[in-house]
């Protein structure tokens, strides 16, 4: 059994997609990071960053095997599975490129866009970041739509590549983006949406989905800490 530390954002998707997309068995956990509970010292034993998500596989004997970091749990779960991460030494660095490029770009800015866009307050003049940001998301769909052109999915097949990054492809419009420039990505997304494990997934506790700006308390649980929220 594994548990999932999890809550429904971009980043939490990618592994309840990549689980159901392996028809493994798991049980969510949800860590409120609007209510702190990603500074708990107990979820800091695991995840040292205090960021979800994280996974405890607890195989069929003790020691558990714990991940923090999206990419490495879709490596790992690949890796366990057999599935999604070719063997072949030049498919599997290829995928590893562009799980890599996800993490490393278009989920960080991505990120931004969405902290500049749904929670910095609008009374300060964030006019500079939101174009930086707008910028760099626009410039990543761009690189994608590049590499789509002539691959159905970003590896050819579909792989954690294309698992790792779609999630962060829903929040376009939200972000004053539109697909309309992108027609291989427009196809690429439509064919993730239409697979199970990618629709079963990103609905994992719905429930818990944000419906409200954040309050003044949940802002500053999220974007008013420092070094000093992680002493032990
Ligand atoms: N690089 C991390 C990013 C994870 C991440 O940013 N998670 C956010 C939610 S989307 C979080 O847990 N935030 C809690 C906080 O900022 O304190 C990964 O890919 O796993």
């Amino acid at each position: 059994m594994i548990d999932l530390y999890y809550w429904p954002t971009p980043n939490g998707w990618k592994i309840s997609i990549m689980l159901e997309e392996c028809d493994l068995d798991y049980r969510v956990i949800p860590v409120d990071i609007g209510k702190g509970e990603q500074f708990r010292p107990s979820f800091l034993e695991i995840s040292p960053n205090n960021r979800m998500p994280v996974i405890v596989d607890h195989l069929d004997q003790e020691p558990a095997i714990s991940i923090f970091e999206s990419g490495a749990i879709l490596i790992y779960l690949a890796e366990k599975t057999g599935k999604f991460l070719p063997e072949e030494m030049r498919a599997r660095i290829e995928v590893l490129e562009w799980v890599s490029w996800q993490i490393a770009n278009f989920g960080p800015m991505a990120g931004q866009m969405s902290h500049f866009t749904n929670y910095a307050p609008k009374n300060l003049n964030n006019d500079y970041a939101l174009d930086r940001y707008a910028r760099e998301y626009n410039r990543c769909l761009g690189v994608l739509n590049n590499r789509l052109a002539e691959r159905e999915f970003i590896c050819g097949e579909y792989s954690i590549a294309d698992i790792a990054t779609w999630p962060w492809l829903l929040p376009y419009k939200a972000f004053g983006e539109s697909l309309d420039e992108f027609t291989h990505l427009q196809r690429w997304h439509k064919n993730i949406k239409k697979r199970t494990g990618a629709s079963k997934g990103v609905n994992v506790r719905k429930d818990l989905r944000r419906t409200s700006p954040p309050s003044a308390r949940e802002r500053k649980v999220l974007f008013g800490q420092s070094s000093r929220s992680l002493k032990k």
